[in-house]
């Protein structure tokens, strides 16, 4: 049976049995070589249509990537590193400028809190991009100890709640649609709470958080595993944030942060899982080794990320119509947090664009078969497809350089922040 994953010597058996359908690879290179002549039609318009899906793609970047951050043994602070939301939103800018697909950047409520929520909107107008989802943050304070919305104490949820309407009037003010929720809320001991009477806490803090959204706002849930609670987390999987998210109602959806799994989680099937029930809000992009490391996205497993990619374009939830937030959650710790950032862009570009070369009609047809290798083949044609000139080729067409992180290094934006960003207090975790 012929192989569609080795593309080479057996190529005259498959073209003797199969029609002639160029591989993902030779597909492209008739996109860029004109090597199209005699081939079908659908070939080209794979690869056209692939480019434009591309060309619409949008990334959000996240403010706290911009500024210092490390582990709990040392943050090692970078030159030029933004003191305000404001120098935070020149960097997203210039991620935008050079990628041309990152037009949104993230905020973190109180670490990019401003007196005028509005004129900070402009602000980001006027730098060339738009404030995107507003994360609110209950896991700093003293009182949090025993957990924010879960707390045992009525005083502390009432708190923690007041500050996710606080997030909800940001996003009034901001012209944003989303409010995201991530809660470190948890025990470390057996016994230490009520696991059940927690679900209940949670349940109506959301349920009041919920009913401040206006019609066209969002609350996102996102969960993690485990870490700062390491006995149970209250938002532990996609299916606790699934249940809540459902019984709040169709403006609640979940969002998976890729690192927040245990080790060899499927995250592919749910993000099919919930793109079906429509209940897939965003994702929190980065990428890990052992924990929740937020390294760049598609640094550790760029087959995972195309795995992931390949779910959201079968879905057709690619472009932003879809409203899925495609966000990054990372931060950089010892590598330059702008051209990191870039990177990251141009790594869920590349793994978007191998999933939009994967020949659909073609997998279906194998996998109506039950012909598993063939299916199998075709997937990994499209993911060992090299992409690279394809979006270099993009670039140019949007009128960008073709290779954004050179471009990044020669603008002279580093030196320029490094030389401008001196005295106040640097954005960051400050550990
Ligand atoms: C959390 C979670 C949230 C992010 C913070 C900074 O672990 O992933 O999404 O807002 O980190
Ligand atoms: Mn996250």
């Amino acid at each position: 049976m012929p192989d569609p994953a080795t593309e080479s010597d057996d190529r005259g058996d498959r073209l003797a049995s199969n029609p002639p359908r160029p591989s993902a690879s030779r597909r492209l290179a008739a996109a860029t070589n004109g090597w199209t002549k005699g081939k079908p039609m659908t070939d080209t318009d794979i690869i056209n249509s692939a480019k434009a899906a591309l060309r619409g793609q949008r990334i959000e970047t996240p403010s706290w990537g911009y500024g210092n951050s490390g582990t709990r043994f040392k943050v090692f602070p970078q030159e030029g590193v933004p003191r305000t939301p404001r120098e935070k939103i020149d960097d997203a800018a210039a991620v935008h400028r050079f990628t041309g697909i990152a037009p949104t950047v993230a905020l973190h409520i109180p670490w990019d809190k401003v007196d005028d929520y509005g004129a900070l909107a402009k602000y980001a107008a006027d730098q060339g991009v738009a404030l995107g989802v507003i994360n609110a943050n209950t896991f700093q304070d003293n009182d949090y100890r025993l957990g924010s919305v879960t707390n045992p104490d009525a005083g502390v949820r009432r708190k923690a709640i007041d500050h996710l309407l606080e997030c909800v009037d940001i996003v009034d003010a901001t012209g944003s649609r989303d409010l995201k929720l991530w809660f470190a809320d948890g025990t470390n001991y057996p016994g230490q709470d009520s696991i059940r009477a927690r679900q209940d806490r949670l349940a109506e803090a959301l349920r009041e958080t919920y009913d401040r959204l206006g019609d066209n706002q969002r609350l996102l849930l996102e969960y993690k595993f485990f870490e700062p609670a390491f006995y149970h987390t209250d938002v532990p999987d996609w299916g606790t944030s699934y249940a809540h998210c459902l019984e709040l109602g169709p403006k609640a959806q979940v969002v998976i942060d890729t690192g927040h799994h245990a080790p060899g989680t499927n995250i592919e099937f749910i993000v099919a899982f919930l793109l079906r029930v429509g209940k897939l809000g965003a994702f929190d992009f980065n990428s890990r080794f052992y924990a929740d490391d937020d390294l760049m996205v598609g640094s550790a497993d760029p087959f995972q990320l195309f795995r992931i990619m390949h779910e959201i374009v079968q879905a057709g939830a690619l472009s932003p119509d879809a409203g899925i937030a495609f966000m990054l959650d990372q931060c950089h710790n010892i590598e330059a947090k702008i051209p990191a950032v870039i990177r990251s862009v141009m790594n869920v570009q590349e793994a978007t664009a191998k999933a939009l070369l994967v020949d659909a009609d073609a997998l279906t047809a194998a996998q109506r078969d039950g012909d598993v290798l063939t299916a199998n083949g075709v997937l990994m044609d499209a993911y060992n497809t090299d992409v690279r000139p394809l979006l270099r080729e993009l670039r140019a067409d949007m009128g960008l350089d073709p290779d954004p992180v050179a471009a990044y290094r020669r603008s002279g934006y580093a030196e320029k922040i490094r030389t401008e960003r001196v005295g106040g207090q640097a954005a960051g975790w400050g550990a």
